[in-house]
């Protein structure tokens, strides 16, 4: 579980390079970010980004998308350019509903600042019950043997053949069986977020 835990924070981590990236001066985009001041200092309270930081990342997102949210489709594309030899687009819908908190079908700035904010700097428990939104798809406080199999064959497509030339079909299954059987300690047939964080927890320490 630990490794597939750090590919999705690294690949998060990708994103937020890119949207940080180019950090070129521009008098429009500087404008932009004065004209909101209200909503920057709120975040900056919310998150654990500074004031300068938040500008920086304010003026790659507008970059990236001027229209202020990013749809799926974009995010899609964004992944797509760091896994080009795999398929990212399921990885990236799921990624998509983990940031849009307010599940109104878009990203907007607020709700990437606030993810990128526990992913990076976040503690082990924020991290957790952020990973566990992620893997519980349908949002019921709840993850399945099939949901976690449906991120699990999101990551091996995203990662594509070259990267696990000899794996075998049932492997992403296989997996998962080996994880829930550890994660489900009551056996009920479902993951509970107590049952994910102690079993995330044991296996951090054991790394
Ligand atoms: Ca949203
Ligand atoms: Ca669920
Ligand atoms: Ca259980």
């Amino acid at each position: 579980h630990f490794d597939i835990m750090c590919y999705f924070i690294s690949a998060t981590f990708l994103l937020c390079l890119l949207y940080s990236a180019d950090t070129v001066e521009d008098e429009m985009e500087m404008a932009t970010v004065r004209h909101r001041p209200e909503a920057l200092e709120l975040l900056e309270a919310q998150s654990k980004f500074t004031k300068k930081e938040l500008q920086i990342l304010y003026r790659g997102f507008k970059n990236e998308c001027p229209s202020g949210v990013v749809n799926e489709e974009t995010f899609k594309e964004i992944y797509s350019q760091f896994f080009p030899q795999g398929d990212s687009t399921t990885y990236a819908h799921f990624l998509f509903n983990a940031f849009d908190t307010d599940h109104n079908g878009s990203v907007s700035f607020e709700d990437f600042v606030m993810g990128l904010s526990i992913l990076l700097r976040g503690t082990v428990q924020e991290k957790l019950n952020w990973a566990f939104n992620l893997y519980d798809i349908n949002k019921d406080g709840y993850i399945t043997k099939e949901e976690m199999l449906d991120i699990m064959k999101a990551i091996y497509d995203m990662m594509g053949k070259c990267t696990y030339p000899v794996l075998k079909e049932d492997a992403p299954r296989q997996h998962v069986e080996t994880f829930f059987q550890k994660m489900d300690k009551n056996k009920d047939g479902v993951v509970t977020i107590d049952e994910f964080i102690e079993s995330c927890q044991k296996v951090s320490i054991q790394c």
